[in-house]
């Protein structure tokens, strides 16, 4: 018990201390540094995945993609730097702070993928031709973080490859979902997974959501965790659908938008509400 409350004391005192950021964006995670001995705090498994996730089943999620864009130094070479999901053909949904900067040239996306370290036979690699971003995406509130990618050629649909259905309305407090990604494994030690990861969490309330992050709005934004410390989401994961079945069929309700450092320490990660900007995605993803 004594253990605990130490613990308990540590925790509140780091998490008060530490702002709410979105992935992805390295400025923030090289600035906000912190106490190591949270970071060193022994993991309730044994795995060093998503952060605590594990290998997906290859086509078990074909609605995920993976948005690269091209190395500065290498620029002939792309590189993961967000999550997406297919909504049609020609359209993919991420996060506005995947692609706020940089020229529509910089990106492609690639569906079909599992394995990024190698050629499977199954990925589909497509330029990006429009960047469609949110006219009121805020970094500093970090509301309407939402985009609509479009495609310079359309997607074949397969067993690897296809779209997902996005939720008119967000599901109660407690269903189960599940988010995947190639975010980091350990925040650490930067680890970046070849493989997949899939991530089983359960929507947050929005009081729970607004009393870990000040930056909460709950009609731009929804939370979700695993309720297991040392699990949850880290950079490079932005972008990426959180989804739940309904009827056996995968429905999405939430893009992969900010959490709290370090990666799988906090109690939810925060995700762009779908239900609210689903008309504007339909409307910007016409083809
Ligand atoms: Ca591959």
């Amino acid at each position: 018990m004594k253990t605990a409350i130490i613990f308990c004391a540590l925790f509140a005192v780091t998490f008060a201390a530490v702002r709410p950021v979105p992935f992805d964006l390295n400025y923030y995670f090289e600035t906000v540094e912190y106490n190591p001995k949270v970071i060193t705090a022994p993991a309730r498994r044994n795995t060093d995945r998503i952060i605590g996730g594990e290998n997906d089943v290859k086509g078990e999620h074909p609605y995920q993609i993976s948005l690269q864009r091209k190395n500065s130094s290498q620029p002939c070479l792309f590189h993961h730097i967000c999550g997406g999901s297919i909504i049609n053909q020609q359209h993919i949904l991420t996060a506005a702070h995947c692609v706020d900067s940089g020229k529509v040239s910089d990106f492609r996306v690639v569906a079909g993928e599992y394995d990024l370290s190698r050629n499977e036979n199954t990925e589909q690699i497509i330029p990006v031709i429009k960047l469609i971003i949110r006219s009121d995406w805020n970094l500093t509130t970090l509301n309407n973080d939402i985009a609509v990618v479009k495609l310079a050629s359309k997607l074949t649909y397969n067993s690897y490859v296809a779209p997902i259905a996005l939720a008119s309305v967000t599901p109660p407090t407690n269903t189960a979902s599940q988010v995947v990604g190639w975010g980091l494994t350990n925040y650490v030690r930067k680890t970046r997974p070849n493989i997949l990861q899939v991530l089983d969490v359960k929507r947050t309330s929005d009081s729970d959501a607004a009393a870990i992050s000040s930056k909460y709005n709950n009609f731009t934004q929804v939370a979700a965790t695993t309720n297991i410390f040392c699990e949850g989401l880290c950079k490079n994961d932005s972008g990426g659908p959180l989804v739940f079945k309904q009827n056996n069929q995968y429905l999405q309700y939430g893009v992969v938008s900010y959490g709290l450092l370090p990666c799988g320490l906090y109690p939810a990660d925060f995700y762009a509400r779908v239900s609210s900007f689903k008309a504007w995605i339909e409307d910007n993803s016409r083809i």
